[in-house]
């Protein structure tokens, strides 16, 4: 059995809705869920928006495999009102569902990065994934995320404890 990590996050619409669809979507066509975080509201990183993100971050028991993983949370994306996206940088978004890690794998290709290329420059991700997995060691640096987030340069506002997710 694989254990994957993934990154959840919305701005737009109802964005509590949207976490809900995500978890319920994840578990019939991914696997069990086997760990949550508490949802963090964030203010966005990396463009302009009047509109914080809801962000959370779960673990996930899977048979499957990374690119059978990214055709899947692409497509629940997609259902749940993401809009195509651009090449110029990021935009609002209904949902959001990024691979973090799969097992201690390191995969480097055209489509898909793993560990998520910038997931530990981002407070957003780190600070939730603390909450389900502190000990666990990024396998390109062998720090865990504990010791990521109580070095990572990440100036924005502090993440905003909201709820259990
Ligand atoms: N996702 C991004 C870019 N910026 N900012 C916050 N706070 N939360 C996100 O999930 C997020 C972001 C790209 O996917
Ligand atoms: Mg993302
Ligand atoms: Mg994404």
């Amino acid at each position: 059995m694989n254990s994957v990590i993934f990154s959840l996050g919305s701005n737009q619409g109802n964005k509590s809705n949207y976490l809900e669809k995500a978890l319920e979507e994840i578990d019939l066509r991914i696997g069990e869920i086997s760990k949550k975080s508490f949802v963090y509201e964030t203010e966005p990183i990396g463009f302009e928006s009047n509109d914080s993100f809801l962000n959370a971050c779960i673990e996930v028991k899977t048979i499957l495999n990374p690119n059978e993983i990214l055709a899947i949370t692409q497509q629940i994306e997609i259902e749940n009102g993401r809009s195509v996206k651009t090449l110029s940088g990021y935009t609002s978004r209904t949902l959001d569902i990024d691979i973090i890690f799969f097992n201690s794998l390191v995969l480097e290709s055209e489509t898909i990065q793993i560990p998520h290329p910038r997931y530990s420059e981002r407070l957003f991700v780190l600070i939730p994934l603390c909450d389900i997995a502190p000990e666990l060691k990024d396998p390109t640096n062998a720090l865990t995320i504990k010791q990521l987030k109580d070095v990572c340069s990440d100036t924005s506002e502090m993440p905003k404890k909201i709820k259990p997710l």
